[in-house]
């Protein structure tokens, strides 16, 4: 066969055409509203390239789903933010749940399961019930319009987790600020990060400083990851930084779920009514708050090989950013997927993440909430927005500066 001229050779064609966005879904645009930009990333396509930083992206319910539960594909060790371990070394060491594959991630997160589990929790329920109520009612006793978000959604999860954990008292204020900045630096180094870096070393070195078995209390969670070392479930090199996976990972985003349970309530005042009527409904709004507010935006993933996802390849090493929030809004998976509405079913979404790193501490926040939520009922006839709520911006979390509120009361 003769060669043929260029002109007339036939064209190359791409075994996929991956749509490119421009947009930077980290800048302050895209962070204080999400929506269009998750919309724009659906129509686009299945899978999509972020110009803005060379990276791939996901924002369908179907591809999200099926990378997080392709976690021999889709690896967590190379980072879950836009740093590549691999290439970078990480601002802090590693978490052992989060940033860690099979098998190094198995029994860490066994003896986690184990620690956070519903049965181990069922000893905390009535004591937090009464924290709740305790809470409530001093909240009540003041004025009837408040800022939600720190009269609520920060107090009651400052008010029981870390005794939970078995944190010493002092230093508690740090937590908050730790972990907005561990979320944010999940992001690019944009100015949410370049705003914690002053007080990280701080900020860290207290955290650290806290996982130790002899500061922590004899009973709480902290004690019992370290019962775990004596019994050889981990190294007693692991348990410190297991510890400080609850204290990263187990404030803020409670503190962001619920104030998006209590924003989404005092946004529909019907579902509050129907709440009322059969508080039996306090699980489903959870997660129904959780599937439209997202607490926790995204997480990127790595490719550990070349790989076809709907028609388009991506080759190995490369970082994809998942969309678990345009995922819970997806058309395709949700029917009016904006609505927040008692009536649907929204398990299956993808807020806490799906497959072997799914939130492994989510039987904590529903407890909360559930604790919250059912002081709350009896008490309160109406809770409404008297003001646009506020965002607190951060590169990961869907979080929340001031939910300016009023509350009629029950007589
Ligand atoms: C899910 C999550 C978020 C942030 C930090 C961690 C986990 C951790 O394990 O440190």
């Amino acid at each position: 066969m003769t060669a043929r001229a260029e002109s007339d050779a036939p064209m190359t064609v791409p075994a996929s055409t991956v749509p490119v966005l421009s947009e930077d879904p980290f800048g302050d645009d895209v962070l204080t509203d999400p929506l269009p930009f998750h919309a724009a990333l659906r129509e686009a396509g299945p899978v999509v390239r972020l110009a803005a930083y060379g990276i791939w992206a996901m924002g369908r319910y179907a591809e999200v789903h099926t990378s997080l539960t392709d976690w021999q594909g889709f690896q967590s060790a190379a980072g879950v933010g836009l740093s590549d371990f691999k290439r970078e070394k990480p601002w802090r060491p590693p978490s052992l749940l989060l940033e860690a594959d099979p098998p190094q991630h198995d029994a860490p997160r066994h003896v986690l399961a184990n620690v956070l589990s519903p049965r181990a929790l069922k000893k905390l329920r009535p004591a937090w019930a009464a924290d709740a109520e305790e809470l409530v009612a001093e909240v009540l006793a003041g004025p009837s319009e408040f800022d939600a978000v720190a009269g609520l959604a920060e107090a009651f999860p400052l008010r029981v987790f870390p005794d939970a954990v078995g944190l010493s008292q002092g230093g508690r204020e740090h937590l908050l600020p730790y972990g907005d900045h561990v979320f944010n630096a999940f992001g690019p180094v944009n100015h949410l990060v370049e705003k914690g870096q002053p007080r990280v070393a701080e900020l860290g070195a207290w955290v650290a400083s806290r996982c130790t078995r002899d500061v922590l209390a004899p009973e709480g969670f902290g004690a019992d990851i370290w019962a775990a070392a004596d019994r050889g479930e981990i190294t007693p090199q692991q348990a410190p930084l297991i510890v400080r996976s609850l204290l990263t990972a187990g404030v803020d985003t409670t503190v962001h779920a619920l104030s998006a349970i209590l924003h989404s309530f005092a946004a529909h005042p019907n579902e509050w009514t129907r709440l009322r009527a059969d508080p039996s409904l306090v699980r489903t709004a959870f997660d129904e708050a959780i599937r439209l507010e997202s607490p926790v935006q995204t997480f990127f993933r790595t490719t550990t090989q070349d790989l076809r996802v709907a028609g388009a390849d991506i080759p190995e090493g490369e970082k994809v950013l998942l969309f678990l929030g345009a995922a819970n809004r997806d058309p395709r998976r949700w029917e009016d997927p904006d609505d927040f509405d008692l009536s649907r079913d929204p398990s299956g979404h993808v807020g806490f993440g799906m497959g072997i790193h799914q939130c492994v501490g989510q039987h904590v926040a529903r407890l909360e909430a559930e604790a919250l939520l059912l002081a709350m009922i009896p008490r309160i006839r109406r809770i409404e927005l008297t003001g646009p709520p506020q965002r607190h911006l951060n590169n990961t979390l869907r979080a929340w500066g001031s939910l300016p509120v009023r509350v009629e009361l029950e007589r």
